[in-house]
């Protein structure tokens, strides 16, 4: 990485040696930012008053339930790829805290968007747990939950980096993110209406818009670039070429999810799938519909986007006769190599920033 080392900052003040960055130090940062969180003006007034104290409380039960409960794959991955860019051992105890906290402020950001997308999606289970408005003493009062997660990201992000250089930038990213995904997710919503199933819009056009808004953004575009500014990265190409890795990246991770949400087991990705109840505009779907014979659009029309089990079963057979397992994993082997390709071919980058993500995604159980 000898270009990055001639960017590499004087001698940290204090050397990190031998730091693996685990789950269980990443963990601890949230603590140490909930706590933070709790502590602020308004939830703060709980030594005064009973009911001020029961909403300090609520407060930390939404985040607790919600934000660190999952892979953690987006927030690790901006120190990950802050240490591939400049050297873990070039990175300062403070360096390092910096990143873990913009890992975490996705980390918010992604429970944000999971408790306002299971209401939508109808869902049950998260992450191995009832969803949060399933949770009988919560209910809609979850559409405010989720408004207070996404406050968590700039109330963190103004504690920590308010007279950072990139603050601006940090606060532009999150709220252009946001943007795009919430773009994203009308588009499944709106591809997918409860009660009409209209297969002409299951095209593979579609569908890449839908995925590339809903999940490669935030997903993959938002933890590289996190990491790419705290490196002191400003070359505007190399932004360009980390969002169209991170963009087909993005894309190859939704086409798993979709293809979990049929085939994954539930006990191991936590959640029950619903796409074929919901009429959701899936990889499985798309790609049922370009091999299917007049006769299998039919059950596709009569039986997709109902909630009654015979339906979904259909559905499923359908899906067997059509080999999706298999049609699926070429997709997959295709997709890593085209990738993988993309990555040693650019020179802008270290190859360690995408390929360390693309091995924790390659042939993903959950
Ligand atoms: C994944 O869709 C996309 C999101 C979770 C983004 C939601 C965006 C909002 C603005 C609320 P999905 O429904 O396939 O995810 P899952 O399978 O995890 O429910
Ligand atoms: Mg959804
Ligand atoms: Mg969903
Ligand atoms: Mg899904």
């Amino acid at each position: 990485h000898l270009l990055f080392n001639t960017m590499a900052e004087p001698t940290p003040k204090k050397a990190r040696a031998g730091y693996t960055h685990s789950r269980e130090d990443f963990l601890k940062v949230y603590e140490i930012l909930r706590d933070e969180l709790l502590n602020d003006e308004c939830l703060s007034a709980a030594n005064e008053s009973a009911q001020a104290k029961a909403a300090q409380e609520w407060f930390k039960e939404v985040n607790d339930y919600n934000v660190p409960g999952g892979k953690l794959n987006r927030g690790m991955a901006v120190y990950d790829v802050l240490a591939s860019i400049k050297g873990a051992e070039s990175l300062t105890d403070e360096a390092v805290f910096k990143a873990n906290t913009l890992g975490w402020c996705i980390e918010w950001l992604q429970a944000f968007f999971l408790v306002a997308d299971d209401i939508m999606d109808g869902s049950i289970t998260r992450r191995g747990q009832p969803c949060w408005y399933k949770v009988p003493k919560v209910g809609m009062i979850a559409c405010n939950d989720y408004i207070l997660l996404d406050c968590c990201i700039y109330r963190v992000l103004r504690k920590h980096f308010r007279t950072h250089p990139a603050y601006a930038q940090l606060m532009d990213l999150f709220h252009e993110v946001t943007f795009q995904t919430s773009h994203g997710q009308l588009l499944d919503l709106t591809t997918a209406p409860i009660g009409s199933v209209d297969l002409s819009k299951y095209t593979s056009d579609n569908y890449m818009r839908i995925v590339t808004y809903k999940t490669a953004y935030y997903s993959f575009h938002l933890p590289v670039a996190c990491g790419m500014v705290l490196a002191g990265i400003e070359d505007p190409a190399a932004f360009d070429l980390a969002q169209k890795i991170c963009v087909e990246m993005g894309q190859y991770f939704q086409i798993q999810d979709d293809y979990l949400d049929c085939y994954g087991d539930p006990a191991v990705i936590g959640k029950i799938g619903t796409d074929i109840e919901d009429n959701k505009c899936s990889w499985l779907v798309c790609t049922a519909l370009q091999v299917a014979s007049e006769e299998q659009k039919e059950v596709i029309k009569a039986h997709y986007g109902r909630k009654e089990s015979e339906s979904v079963a259909a559905i499923k057979t359908l899906y067997r006769e059509l080999d999706l397992e298999r049609r699926f994993r070429e997709y997959e082997a295709a997709s890593y190599a085209r990738l993988d390709a993309t990555i040693s071919e650019q020179t802008l980058l270290p190859k360690q920033v995408f390929s360390s993500l693309l091995a924790k995604i390659y042939k993903r159980k959950k």
